[in-house]
C-alpha cells in the first residue's frame, strides 16, 4: 500500500491497520490479533472514533485505581505493543507500574520479539519473560505469569484481553481495569472497571488523570471516594444507551 495521505477521510483508522499488519508480518501480531482489530474497527465505528464520556469517566477510575495500588502491573499482548507501546511505557513510569508481556497465544519466539520491541523503546525491568508462576483456572501456555508481576499484582490492566483470562484473574482476588471496544464481551462484563474506547486513545487518557492527580495532589481518600463511587455494569449500560441512540439519529 502507498503512503496514506493525511487529508483521507479515515486517515487515523488507516494507519492502525498499516500498523497492525505491519507488526504481524514482523511476528508481533498473532494472526487472530488482526481478526480482534476488526472487531474492535466495527464498535469504534459505533462510538463515533472519540472517547465518549462514560469512557473518559473509566479512565478516570482507572488512574485513581493505579495511585492506590500497591503493586500494578500493565500486561502486554501482541496487539497493544503494535497498537500503544509506547503510550504503555510512560503510562507505567508515570504511575510507576510493572509492565508484562502476557500472551494468549504464547510462543517464546512471540515474548522475546516483544520484550525487544518494549526495551528499544525504553521500557525497563520488563516482567513475563521467564515465567515462574501460573494463573489458576486456565489451562495451558497461556496461563503461564510472573510471580513478581501479575501473580503478586493488587491492580493488573488488561486490554484486548480474552474473557477467561480476565475471569481467572478476577478468582485471585485481583482488581482488574481492560479497554475493550466491546462493551458485550466476556472481558467487559467480568472487570471492574471497563473503558470502551480504542487503546490509542484510552492509554493516553489514563496517563493524563495520573498526571493530573499527582500534580494537584489529590489525596487518597479522594482517590478513594472515585473508586467508590464507581459502577461498571451500570457504566456499560450507558455505553449501550449511547450507541443505540447515536446510531438512531444517524439517518
Ligand atoms: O497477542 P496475543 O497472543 O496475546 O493475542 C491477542 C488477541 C487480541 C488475539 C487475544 O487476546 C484475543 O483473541 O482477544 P479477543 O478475545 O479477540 O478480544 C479482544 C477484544 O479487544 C475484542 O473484544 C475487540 O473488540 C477488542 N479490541 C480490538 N482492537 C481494539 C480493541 N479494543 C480497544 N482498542 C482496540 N484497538
Amino acid at each position: 500500500m502507498g503512503k496514506i495521505p493525511k487529508s483521507h477521510p479515515r486517515y487515523k483508522s488507516l494507519i492502525t491497520r498499516e500498523k497492525i499488519s505491519k507488526e504481524f508480518k514482523n511476528g508481533i501480531v498473532h494472526e487472530t490479533g488482526l481478526i480482534a482489530h476488526g472487531r474492535g474497527e466495527a464498535f469504534d465505528y459505533l462510538i463515533g472514533e472519540k472517547t465518549i464520556p462514560s469512557s473518559m469517566r473509566a479512565a478516570k477510575v482507572a488512574a485513581a485505581l493505579f495511585l492506590l495500588a500497591k503493586n500494578p502491573v500493565i500486561s502486554i499482548n501482541g496487539n497493544v505493543a503494535a497498537l500503544s507501546a509506547k503510550e504503555c511505557i510512560e503510562l507505567a513510569k508515570t504511575i510507576p507500574a510493572k509492565i508484562e508481556v502476557n500472551l494468549f497465544h504464547r510462543t517464546k519466539a512471540r515474548v522475546e520479539k516483544i520484550v525487544a520491541m518494549l526495551s528499544k523503546l525504553g521500557a525497563i525491568g520488563i516482567y513475563g519473560v521467564k515465567p515462574d508462576a501460573v494463573i489458576p483456572f486456565i489451562e495451558h501456555d497461556r496461563a503461564l505469569c510472573d510471580k513478581n508481576g501479575i501473580y503478586s499484582a493488587d491492580v493488573v490492566l488488561v486490554p484486548l484481553e480474552d474473557g477467561d483470562r480476565c475471569e481467572a484473574l478476577k478468582k485471585m482476588g485481583k482488581t482488574v481495569i481492560t479497554i475493550d471496544l466491546n462493551p458485550l464481551s466476556r472481558t467487559a462484563k467480568t472487570a471492574d472497571v471497563t473503558i470502551v474506547d480504542n487503546i490509542t486513545r484510552a492509554i493516553p487518557n489514563i496517563r493524563k488523570w495520573v498526571v493530573n492527580f499527582k500534580k494537584n495532589h489529590v489525596s487518597e481518600e479522594e482517590l478513594q471516594n472515585i473508586v467508590d463511587s464507581w459502577d461498571n455494569k451500570k457504566n456499560l449500560k450507558e455505553v449501550l444507551s449511547f450507541i443505540s441512540k447515536r446510531i438512531n439519529s444517524l439517518f
